[in-house]
Order: structure tokens, then sequence, then C-alpha cells
């Protein structure tokens, strides 16, 4: 069976070093529950920062501490105090944190915050990779190790990555405001299977990752040159069945087994029956729209006198990140709000909020739940929001109403919840007197639903579910038909020596020189020639140039070398030293299409026409990519219809369309080479859709390369075209 590892910002185990041994205790937090079967019921590893320096302790409790982890299949990485300063205090909460959950004026940009997230991760990497091997599976968390996943698979190409983001991913025009957005991204894309809560986070990623860095998206995969990494929602559940069964254990409590809490609260209906108590519980930040609660719960107050006294708000918030001056500001301005309230409309026998800044123990919080007939839960962002789950899980007679804002990500699946904007006081004022005043026969057919939806979708299952999708990604991605030309160079080189009459078809944009934007400013380097001139001074070599540009570039470039040249897509070659088409055609036809073409240039900004002598063309590199890809649909669709009557085809490159007269393509210009010569050795590397043509051509015995891309008829891949040019480079170098 493959080991899991598991990796997030902390181990989910807190250690205790006050006593003489070191007591270690599981934490609760939702992730360490989240993960708790596939913890401990199969074969894994959990790495996160300890909480702890190595520093602070001597040489045999350090020993002690680590073993106690071990066996409970922990492996910390440590981390210096400067770096959670920074990384974690700095970037992760200040940088991250809020832009994610869209506080752009909040959000800080430093430099030293990013250098030392970079180096954060890199850490991370470091240590995981001293202790896997390819054959694990890696499942790395939330946003504090966005570069992790890249880190790893620059170790380890093969290893099955899954990343799963806890918070929203936000869109496009937020992100985009990052100096490091590109990086996050490409830090992200390392994995094979990217999880999020709600689909709206996954559009916006596929979006940034199009938009950002030009990967293409076909449905929920994206593709990338050499990999295709998959998108999916995956909603996070909670452990329903331990909010049930201590829910329904507390509620046949007798008198006396009674908690305080328990209590205090019955004490509160004792006092006045027909009172209603409702519970807002979440960690005292900005996102969680605690001071839109307020002014809503005033609101209702205010609009509504003939609740007064008769409805309380139990507001618990849990101190967090209290060293962020925006969290210390916040504080105190729900300090002040609920002194403010309070004063203004309660009195001797009655406290309109109840508010409490601390954290509880999960089972008073369930005691909580228990015995609240409304939840107010008013984010203003927020990624899922476990409490409106465990709430309803908590109430075994079904009784209780929701009322949850839009803006959370478990809103998306609990539409019978009465669903509110927290920007919207009235509304949620309103959305009170409802929820008071629904029947109790309402109550429990909406809660019935939702929490079959709960029960079944529980956090075990989002966390199988997850694994079960990246297992079978990496199952996927083995199956990928080209393999990588490094694992069969060597085999290559040999028979590239031995062989008597060897030909070889190049490619030129994407896989001897970078794909420009410009595709006008691509010209050959003199390293370039340098690499071609000494591939064909070799006596045994023909090295042809097989090139989509038009032929007077391609001669001005290389018609005064040794090699071959094919030009226009197999429309051009050069042979006995002139230029001479592979057929007749005639070109009669351009002045149908140009109009066509040339209105596309006019309505799309950044894109350009080029006219051949036997093609027209449309380039849109340099196009916004939504809308040059939805320009392309368009295009093609308009020609496909009136290309029936002429001897035409279209075809598709890396952001360009190109018209051309049928049956001519660098596939025939191959064969047209291979004709009368008797090779031994044959070789094709290309990067896009037009070179496939020579792949399909070529005999079965030819190395066919693709530049990235796994979609391909080639046999072999390579990685770029820094490693085209090393590969050939160390190919010319091969010598009997
Ligand atoms: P959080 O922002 O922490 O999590 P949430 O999903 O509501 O938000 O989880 C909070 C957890 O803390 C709950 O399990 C709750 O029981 C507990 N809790 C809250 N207040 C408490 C208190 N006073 N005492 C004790 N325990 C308390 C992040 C994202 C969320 C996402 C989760 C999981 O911000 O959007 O749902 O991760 O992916």
């Amino acid at each position: 069976m493959q080991r899991i590892i598991i990796v997030s910002n902390r181990l989910p185990v807190s250690l205790d070093f006050s006593g003489e041994k070191v007591d270690i205790t599981s934490g609760i937090g939702g992730l360490a529950t989240g993960m708790k079967s596939v913890h401990q019921d199969r074969e894994s590893l959990w790495f996160g920062w300890p909480r702890y320096s190595p520093r602070d302790m001597n040489k045999h409790k350090l020993e002690e501490t680590e073993n106690l982890l071990r066996k409970n299949k922990c492996s910390p990485v440590y981390l210096e105090k400067k770096d959670i300063d920074n990384y974690y205090y700095g970037f992760s909460n200040r940088t991250l944190w809020p832009l994610f959950h869209y506080f752009m004026q909040y959000t800080e940009y430093k430099t030293e915050y990013w250098e030392s997230y970079k180096k954060v991760n890199r850490i991370f990497a470091d240590t995981i990779a001293k202790e896997i091997t390819e054959n694990d599976i890696v499942w790395v968390h939330d946003y504090h190790l966005l570069l992790l996943p890249a880190m790893l698979r620059e170790k380890f190409p093969d290893l099955g990555i899954g990343f799963f983001l806890h918070i929203p991913f936000p869109s496009y025009e937020v992100f985009r405001l990052l100096p490091w957005r590109n990086e996050l991204v490409e830090g992200m894309l390392g994995a094979d299977l990217l999880g999020f809560h709600t689909y709206d986070y996954e559009r916006h990623f596929r979006s940034c990752a199009h938009r950002l860095l030009g990967y293409d998206a076909d449905f929920n995969t994206i593709k990338m040159d050499t990999r295709e990494i998959k998108l999916d929602v995956f909603p996070m559940g909670i452990d329903y069945e331990y909010f049930e069964n201590a829910a329904n254990e507390k509620r046949n409590r007798s008198v006396k087994d009674k908690t305080d809490i328990q209590r205090e609260i019955d004490r509160y209906f004792l006092s006045a029956p027909d009172r209603k108590l409702i519970i807002s519980i979440d960690r005292l930040d900005y996102s969680k729209g605690i001071p839109n609660r307020l002014w809503a719960f005033e609101r209702f107050l205010e609009k509504y006198p003939e609740y007064l006294e008769k409805v309380t708000l139990m507001m618990l918030a849990t101190p967090t990140r209290s060293n962020v001056p925006q969290y210390q500001k916040m504080k105190q301005e729900v300090d002040e709000l609920v002194g403010r309230i309070n004063g203004k409309y309660g009195g001797i026998n009655w406290t309109p909020i109840w508010y409490f800044y601390r954290a509880l123990p999960l089972d008073r919080l369930i005691e909580l739940y228990l015995a609240s007939e409304i939840a107010l839960i008013t984010p203003v962002r927020d990624g899922m929001n476990l409490v409106a789950k465990e709430y309803l899980a908590s109430k075994p007679d079904n009784k209780g109403v929701l009322i949850l804002s839009e803006m959370a990500g478990s809103a998306k699946e609990m539409s019978e919840a009465i669903i509110i904007n927290p920007n919207n006081m009235d509304e949620i004022a309103d959305s009170i007197v409802e929820a008071i005043n629904m029947p109790v026969e309402e109550q429990i057919a909406r809660n019935k639903i939702l929490k079959n939806r709960l029960k079944r979708y529980n956090v075990n299952k989002w966390a199988t579910d997850f694994l079960r999708a990246l297992k079978d990604q990496t199952a996927y991605k083995a199956t990928y038909k080209p393999k990588n030309i490094k694992a069969t160079k060597f085999h290559i080189f040999k028979k590239y020596k031995k062989a008597k009459k060897r030909i070889l078809f190049i490619d030129y944009d994407g896989t001897l020189t970078h794909f420009k934007k410009d595709p006008k400013k691509a010209m050959p380097d003199k390293n370039l020639y340098l690499l071609l001139d000494h591939l064909s001074s070799d006596p045994k070599n023909e090295v042809v140039i097989v090139s989509g540009r038009d032929k007077n570039t391609i001669d001005n470039w290389f018609g005064n070398r040794k090699f071959k040249l094919v030009a226009e897509h197999g429309s051009w070659l050069y042979k006995n030293n002139k230029w001479q088409r592979f057929r007749e055609m005639n070109d009669e036809w351009k002045e149908i299409f140009e109009p066509i073409f040339q209105w596309y240039v006019d309505r799309t900004p950044g894109s350009l026409y080029e006219e051949k002598d036997y093609s027209l063309t449309w380039h849109y590199p340099n196009s916004d990519p939504e809308l040059g890809k939805n320009r392309s649909i368009e295009l093609k669709d308009e020609i496909t219809s009136l290309i029936a009557n002429h001897d035409l085809e279209i075809m598709e490159g890396k952001k360009v369309i190109e018209l051309k007269s049928s049956g001519i393509n660098k596939g025939q210009a191959a064969l047209y080479y291979l004709a009368d010569n008797s090779y031994d050795f044959i070789m094709a590397i290309g990067d896009d859709w037009t070179d496939e043509y020579i792949f399909h051509e070529l005999p079965k015995s030819a190395y066919t390369i693709r530049v990235g891309s796994i979609n391909t008829e080639a046999r072999y891949f390579i990685d770029g075209v820094d490693a085209v040019r090393d590969f050939l480079k160390e190919l010319s170098k091969q010598k009997v």
C-alpha cells in the first residue's frame, strides 16, 4: 500500500513540556479531525512545524520528543523564530489571508515576508525530500505552503502530489494585485490534483492560471507543457457522528450530571420560557463579519421592539492572531459595540448580548449548539465555515434554524438554510424574525435534508474522495504515452553512433527558440547557428529545418547554410539551391478570406494578421487570453462554413489560426525528403500540432520527440527549448 505523506503548516498534535516526561495530545482543529482516519488508519507520516525549537532543549529531551512524534507518525519541520515571524505571521497572515478574503486594504506587500515564505517552503521541501520516495503520495494543505508542490515536483518528477486550499481562492482581479502572483500559481501547479471547497474558487484559480501564465484549461484540466493538472471541488465536511452522538448524550443527561454551562442556560430559559437563544461561534477574525452581525442584531432590536427581553445573542469569539494590528482594532470595535448595545437595550433582567472572548473545549461548544434555537453565521468571506455544519449535526431533534451568509463556502451546499447577504442589515434583522417564527415542522423538514447531506459527505468521505482522485490522477499520469527523453537518451545516442546515414527533422519556433510573444522577434542567435552548423557538418547527417514561417524569413536566416529547409508548413521546399513549390497551387481564395482575418484583427486588440504565399494567418499571443481564445473559435467557425468549395484546410497552433491549401503539411514534406534515400537513423523534434503531421508520417522506428505537451503521437517528450538545445549538443558530439 502507498504511504501517505500529509503536510501542513503545523503538526496535528500539541506537546506539553511542563512535566518530567514530554506529553503529547492530538489536536482538535478541523484539519486534525478531518485527516484523522487517513493519518491513523493508514501507513502515513505528517510533516509540520512542531511549535518548539530544538535549540530550546537538551539533547536527551530532543531525542525523547522526536521519538514521541515519530511514534505518533509525525515528523517535525524546524523553523527559526525570524522565519515564523515573516513567513507565518507575515506573508501567510498579513499578505495571503487578507488578500484571499478580499481585504485588499489590509494586505501587506513586503519583500522580506515573501523571501521568508520562499525560504520556509524550501525548508519543508528539503525536510520532506530526505524521508520520502517516489512511491509515496503527498497531500499538502493550505495557503502557507503554496510553493511546496512545485518544489517537491522539481525533486521528484513522478511523485503523486495533491494540494487542498482551505480558504477562498480570490478572483483574478484581486489575485493579480500580488507582486508574486505568477510564482504562487506555478507553485500550486506542481501538484497533480488541486482541491477547493467550491466551484467558484476552482474557476478563479483556472482563470488566474490562464490569464497570468497562458495555460489552457480543458474542462477541469490544466494543460502544461509536460503535465496535466486536475482541478476539482471537495467541500470539506465534519465528523458528523461525533457531534450527533455527543449532543444526544448531553441531551439525555440528568440534572445532576449537567455542566455549568448547561445549568446556566437552563436558568436563562427558566426565568422566561418563551425566550430564544441565538448562537454565534467563530475565531475573532475580520473575515467572519462579527461587527456586521452586531449591527444587524442592533437593527433587529430597533426594528422589532416586541422582541426586547425575549432574545439573547450568545457570541463566542476565539482569540486569534492578536498581535496583528487589524485584529486588535477589531477586538476593540467589537468590545465597544457589545457595550453600546447592551447599555442601550439591556436591563436588570435581560442582557441582549452575552459575549465571551475565549476558546472553549469542543464539548462545551456542543452544549451551546444543542441549547440554541438559532445559529447566526455571517462571515463576509469564508472558505467553507464548519461551525454551520457542526451546529446542525448537534441537533438530535432536528429543530433549530441556521442563518448563513452567502459568502461562506458552505452556503453553496446548504441552500435549505436562511441565506443572507452579510452586508444587508435589514435582511439579517428580518431573517432573525423569520427564524424565530419558523414553524417547527418546517425547521425539521429543512434540517433533515441538510443533515442527510452532512452525514453522507462527512469529513472522512471528504478525505478519502480527495485521496482517491489523487491516486486516479497519478495512475493516469503513468499512462501518458510518450516517455521523457531523459530516460532513453543514451539508447538514442548509441543508435545514432552506429548509423551510417541520418536525417534530423527539426522544427524552429518553440523547439529551437523560445516561443516569442511577437512572432517577428524570434531570430536565431549565435549559439543556435553554432549548434546547427556543428550538427550538419557531420557528413552522415542531413539536417532539415521544418518551419511554418514564410520562406523569405527562413531564407534570410538559413539560406546560406548547409541544411535543408521547409517553409510555410511544407508549401515551399529548398532543394537544389532554390525554393520550389511542393505542388502547384492557386491563391485566388485569399481575397475572399483576407477581409475576414482583417476584421478579427480589428476586433481583437493585440492580435495580428500575416499573409504568406499560400496561407493566411491570424496570431493572438499578445491579446487577452480569454478574448483571444473566444475569437479564435469564432474565426474557425466562420471560415469553416466558407471553405467547402475551396481546396483549403484550417490549422490551429499555439495562439494562431492558419488557413492554407490542403494536403500540404510538414508530414508530406518529411516524406518527400525520405523518398529517395535509405536512412538508418530518423529523428524529428517539434513542439506543436503542426509537427504531429511529421510524427504521424515517419516510420515506427523513427525517434519522434515532442517538446512539452502530452497529447502527441511522438514516442518521447522533452522538457523545453533549453533541453532540446542541450540534447542536440550532446547528440552532435557522438562520434564513433
Ligand atoms: P476557520 O477559519 O478556523 O477555518 P471554521 O471552518 O469555522 O473556520 O472552523 C472553526 C473551527 O474552530 C470549528 O471546528 C469550531 O468548532 C472551532 N471553534 C470556533 N470557535 C471556537 C471556540 N470559541 N472554542 C473552541 N473551538 C472553536 C479555515 C477556513 C474555513 C474552513 C476551514 C476548514 O477559514 O473557511 O471551513 O478552514 O477548511
